[in-house]
């Protein structure tokens, strides 16, 4: 009689050992899902300015996404020779490129181009636009170094 209460405790134990590790897991993954909507800055171009409009730290390690939207009636650049060397890809609603050596690209008028950068390094991005020389068209990103537990 003893023998099989205790057993059945047993059982109960398990179950909620169980039901923390699935708690914990459930947690985890949307902690992940968060880190990954972090890396996304957005950036406008309005009257020959560039506008940060929502930015977050970069880390080393992370892919980077910009999302860079021309609201200008004319083409600008968004270049970089610190992109030279990374794994970039950019693409808006037409063209797909990626690779290592792209040093920039052009935004066509009301277009929206998404940018994807491996951070593989700690430093400043910074970036101009290569088809007006104005001070208001340029900006810079900092990739920081993360500190490893
Ligand atoms: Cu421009």
């Amino acid at each position: 009689m003893a023998g099989h209460l205790s057993r059945v405790r047993t059982h109960v134990s398990v179950i909620a050992l169980l039901l923390a590790a699935l708690a914990a897991s459930a947690g985890d993954a949307s902690s992940q899902l968060q880190l990954v909507q972090q890396q996304r800055i957005e950036i406008l171009i309005q009257d020959g300015t560039f506008l940060l409009e929502k930015s977050v730290p970069i880390q080393v390690g992370q892919t980077i996404e910009l999302i860079v939207r021309n609201h200008d009636p004319v083409r600008h650049g968004f270049v970089s020779a610190s992109l030279l060397g990374l794994f970039v890809s950019g693409e808006d609603d037409q063209i797909m490129t990626y690779g290592k050596g792209v040093e920039g690209f052009y935004v066509n008028p009301g277009k929206t181009l998404i940018i994807r950068i491996e951070a593989e390094r700690p430093g400043s991005i910074p970036f101009h636009c290569d088809l007006h020389r104005h001070e208001r068209l340029k900006g810079e990103l900092y990739v920081l170094e993360v500190p490893t537990a």
